[in-house]
């Protein structure tokens, strides 16, 4: 067993002494973190250089009001000295996650002072024309890639310590320029765990849908790095509901199954006493786990280890993490009222997420991720072999689909309200659809109308607009879930996106979930499964 692994459990049993609780998967633990470490991906190195000069220029039917233009190129850049450049902008024509390395040289007389210089790094253009301070935002300041470097010798060559993640890069001075220097050379070690593209789609596909795949594709490339991280810039760790999603487009297009089951084993052997697994885990300085708890992530975490089974056939695994899947339905089930309702007043206060709309009520949705859950678990452990473990199950799952019609349902509008006041959001019809508590019949007649109802709360962030597309699907809504798709995804493509971004409400450039559009990732994991709908659909997306 090597140092980190040992490193970990002392940290993990050292929480589970102090409080003398029982841990259930203490037999386990170590074994799970082991296959964890024997599949960590090697990580694909490549120099990839700045393409020009650009700069910024404010316009108002531009994303977040400004876009970029074209002003000169490398050689023009690399030939002059910076001093007349201040407030350079370079872009690296592409979105890359890495370490950045750039060269010193002196033009004029030799320096008698260090020089300060700033690097602001963007991955998209508002990030380097909007000032971070005084800093409103939720989220630590820290995440804003802006770094001062002092340069004491020249020439020399400095490489950033922070692994970076932009398209974008300017350069200005902290101070005077006291005399004169140039920039030579600049470029970034950029980093993925993706070893093979995969092969082109068709020559005939409609270019938007390509441009949408590609986009997509370059999103999870850069996402994939020693986990499925949910963003490169921001948060850089492992999240169940991203690596569910991840893993999903991974499965039809970089095929990379062995991150799949590294991230899985390590959110299992991170897990809490009681088998809760916590909603994400750090790397870094050494595998942790965060506070956060969140209900849906959990169920998920079922349903991806279903889904691996399926697309590899890697039993070894299933089996080994079976019991993680026991605890997650376990622990839901606790929430369940007389009625068979799920009601979060039950137990120890829960994080129940589905998005990042405000106010969103989540009461008929958990109800549904948690059908959903006990559906796709037991299909995995028929599978397994395991099913008189959990023979309940399925008369579990209709149990709460018929307390949910009955509590929540209104026949007459065909449509279902959640909470107290009745909130109607797509969200909630989009997981009464696919735990099948609406048939599809039903789930279409409720999906067109909130489709129809600009007063219907409605997602506010590709991670739910993604759910909406598959409940489409699954009520054979095809001609709707294409073009949301290429509206919706097509919408960030035509606004300039190189990657898909955390949060697009396409009513909305500057919505935040903290407070300050800037600290948004503009890469992230959970919006790039148009790959996942292009390619296992090809005859919805394709024709
Ligand atoms: C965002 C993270 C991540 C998501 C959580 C719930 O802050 O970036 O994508 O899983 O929220």
């Amino acid at each position: 067993m090597n140092k980190h692994i040992i490193f970990t459990l002392l940290c993990l049993f050292g929480i589970t002494f102090s409080s003398f609780a029982q841990d259930k998967y203490a037999a386990w633990r170590s074994s799970w973190l082991e296959k964890a470490e024997k599949s960590t991906p090697f990580l694909r190195k490549e120099k990839k250089s700045p393409v020009g000069i650009v700069q910024i220029q404010p316009d108002r039917s531009a994303f977040q009001g400004c876009r970029m233009v074209d002003a000169g190129g490398m050689s023009d850049f690399y030939r002059s000295s910076i001093n007349s450049r201040n407030g350079i902008i370079i872009d690296f024509g592409e979105h890359v996650t890495g370490y950045f390395t750039f060269k010193t040289d002196l033009v004029t007389l030799y320096p008698d002072a260090p020089i300060r210089l700033k690097f602001t790094f963007g991955e998209v253009p508002a990030e380097l024309n909007t000032a971070f301070d005084p800093y409103p935002g939720g989220l630590s300041r820290a995440w804003l890639q802006d770094e001062i470097v002092t340069v004491s010798d020249i020439p020399s060559t400095i490489t950033i310590p922070r692994r970076l993640s932009f398209r974008y890069v300017k350069i200005e001075a902290v101070g005077q320029f006291l005399y004169e220097f140039k920039i030579s050379d600049m470029y970034c070690e950029a980093t993925t765990s993706v070893t093979d593209w995969p092969d082109p789609l068709p020559e005939n596909t409609d270019p938007r849908i390509k441009k949408i795949n590609e986009v997509g594709l370059n999103t999870l490339k850069e996402c994939m790095q020693t986990v499925y991280e949910d963003g490169p810039k921001r948060d850089r760790r492992l999240w169940i509901g991203d690596l569910y999603l991840e893993a999903l487009a991974n499965m039809y297009s970089f095929k990379n199954h062995a991150l799949t089951r590294h991230c899985l084993y390590i959110l299992a052997a991170l897990a809490d006493e009681d088998g809760l697994l916590y909603a994400s885990t750090f790397e870094r300085p050494y595998l942790h786990r965060s506070t956060n708890q969140i209900v849906d992530y959990s169920l998920l975490y079922n349903v991806a280890l279903l889904d691996y089974l399926k697309a590899t056939g890697d039993r070894e695994t299933a089996d080994d993490l079976w019991p993680v899947v026991k605890e997650q339905i376990e622990f839901a089930l606790g929430y369940l009222d007389e009625r068979m309702i799920y009601d979060p007043q039950k137990g120890r206060p829960m994080w129940i997420f589905f998005d990042w709309t405000p106010g969103l009520n989540t009461n008929v949705a958990i109800q549904g991720a948690l059908i959903y859950s006990l559906q796709q678990s037991y299909e995995l452990a028929e599978r397994l072999g395991k099913e008189n473990e959990v023979s309940d199950w399925p008369r579990l799952a209709t149990r709460l689909q018929k307390a949910i019609r009955q509590a929540n349902y209104d026949r007459k509008k065909g449509l279902f309200y959640s909470g107290a006041d009745r909130q109607l959001s797509y969200i909630s019809q989009i997981w009464m659809v696919l735990s099948g508590t609406l048939s599809t019949k039903e789930g279409a007649v409720a999906l067109k109308q909130v489709l129809a109802d600009s007063s219907a709360v409605y997602p506010g962030t590709p991670y739910a607009w993604h759910y909406l597309i598959e409940a489409l699907i699954k009520c054979g809504m095809h001609a709707e879930a294409k073009e949301i798709l290429l509206s919706y995804w097509g919408g960030m493509v035509d606004k300039g996106a190189d990657t898909f971004w955390e949060v697009y409400d396409p009513a909305d450039d500057y919505r935040s979930p903290y407070n300050f559009y800037p600290v948004n990732s503009y890469c992230h994991a959970w919006s790039c499964t148009p790959v996942y709908f292009i390619n296992r659909y090809p005859d919805i997306f394709l024709k």
